[in-house]
């Protein structure tokens, strides 16, 4: 059992994480390797941090939060699992990395088939973007066909053709599509409302049979959480299949977090493509994308579809996320997840009641929104009404009272299996506070 601290608090300025961050500015486009983490959406100066246990991370000065970021989803079971870290040191003693194939690449691969209905065979790459850049290229290749289709507020990581309107890291950062991308390729890229099935029977009529594939967030987590409509889903699955387009669902995030299986398991909607990451690789480097035999047939070295990658399926990740993955399958974990969740979003939803604050919550298990000042979210031009200014202050009065939310108003909060009912209440007497 993790040895958990029972109070947080900030006891100490941020002094440290501030030389640190100073430093690192001059070394790293703005002191981050990943755009959200430089806090340009609340301001302020981002925290280091040096360790994380359970639910609980401590940062640069020995100031210790509850964490809802969780390294952004990988963390379901929390910071430094011991069955985590002894799978992880396991592996790296017998090698770090052997650009050859190892065991541990079919364990993960067999954990993966037995649990995403829709996948017969997967493929493991380094990162959530490179799953989704190699999915689409593999519909590409199996329909001969180069337009593709993205949601307003899907974010499918870095690849040109996807980062068109695209959510979280670009609205953050103020920034409407990024500078550089070919716009060769963004322009086979149509942009289409979410949980909108009008718009795609009008686009699927002026593009018939030309559209490659339809990537979706089967449970947006870029645009803030924005479950899709299960009509609107069905409604795509028919559409996508009438036309004989393909069906991509990014489960980078949804994966093995919101049911074992994925959004797919829970909506009961099988995509032709799966991506999957973050959780695989129980917070290890990771990606993945599967489908059927047959359509992964087309994959090189079976067929023509060339991907590659020295560090693909490296024995550190392979290990960690089998071990996560096989943590998972305790009967009761997604009971668990859930009520952990809907506690945290029944006790916000009261509060905001009580304190006559409008906003909204949508959650589903194991993640959350909260967005202030709009009475429902279902899309990116209801979720980018929130109230940016309500968010910011809500972000550095949650910090001082000891709990560490994700830093922009359009990402998921993260739950984890290590967050007790004891930190949800303390998070909810913070959030009370706060108010
Ligand atoms: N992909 C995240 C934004 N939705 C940010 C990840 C990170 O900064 O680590």
């Amino acid at each position: 059992m993790v040895a958990m601290k029972t109070s947080t608090s900030r006891t100490t300025p941020n002094t440290n994480s501030q030389t640190l961050f100073q430093t690192a500015t001059k070394l790293i486009p703005g002191g981050v390797n990943s755009p959200a983490r430089a806090w340009r959406s609340v301001g302020g100066t981002p925290l280091f941090f040096e360790s994380g246990q359970g639910s609980r991370i401590t940062d640069a000065d020995g100031n210790s939060y509850i964490d809802y970021v969780c390294s952004w989803g990988p963390l379901i079971l929390g910071h430094s699992h011991p069955d985590i870290v002894q799978a992880a040191q396991t592996a790296t003693a017998k090698g770090a990395s052997f650009g050859a194939p190892t065991q541990y690449e079919i364990e993960a691969a067999q954990l993966i088939v037995d649990a995403v209905p829709s996948i017969e065979m997967v493929r493991f790459v380094n990162s959530g973007t490179e799953a989704t850049m190699s999915a689409m290229r593999l519909a590409r290749a199996a329909t001969g066909r180069d337009m593709i289709l993205k949601f307003d507020g899907g974010y499918h990581g870095h690849d040109d053709a996807l980062l068109v309107r695209a959510g979280s890291g670009l609205a953050t950062s103020g920034i409407a599509d990024s500078a550089g991308v070919n716009p060769k390729l963004a322009q086979d890229t149509i942009v289409a409302p979410y949980n909108d099935l009008d718009a795609i029977e009008r686009i699927f009529e002026t593009h018939p049979e030309r559209i490659a594939c339809v990537i979706i967030e089967p449970i947006a987590g870029n645009m803030g959480v924005v479950p899709a409509d299960p009509e609107f889903l069905a409604g795509l699955r028919r559409i996508t299949s009438d036309d004989g387009c393909l069906l991509i669902f990014d489960e980078v995030i949804s994966g093995f977090r919101a049911a074992y299986g994925g959004a797919q398991e829970i909506y009961g909607i099988l995509p032709d493509i799966t991506c999957l990451g973050k959780i695989i690789g129980g917070g290890f480097p990771v990606g993945a994308y599967g489908a059927s035999t047959e359509l992964m047939s087309h994959v090189a070295p079976l067929g023509s579809m060339y991907q590659a990658g020295t560090l693909s399926g490296n024995p550190v990740a392979m290990a960690a996320g089998a071990e996560t993955i096989r943590q998972l399958q305790s009967p009761d974990t997604y009971t668990r997840l859930s009520k952990k969740t809907t506690q945290l979003a029944n006790g916000l939803q009261q509060i905001l009641t009580e304190s006559e604050t409008p906003a909204t919550i949508n959650h589903t298990t194991g993640m959350l929104t909260l967005f202030f000042g709009v009475d429902s979210v279902t899309d990116m031009t209801t979720a980018s009404t929130n109230n940016h200014e309500q968010f910011k202050t809500f972000f550095h009065k949650m910090l001082q009272n000891g709990i560490y939310l994700p830093p922009s108003p359009y990402e998921a909060w993260f739950i984890s299996l290590a967050h007790t009912t004891q930190d949800i209440n303390q998070t909810l007497q913070a959030a009370r506070k706060s108010l």
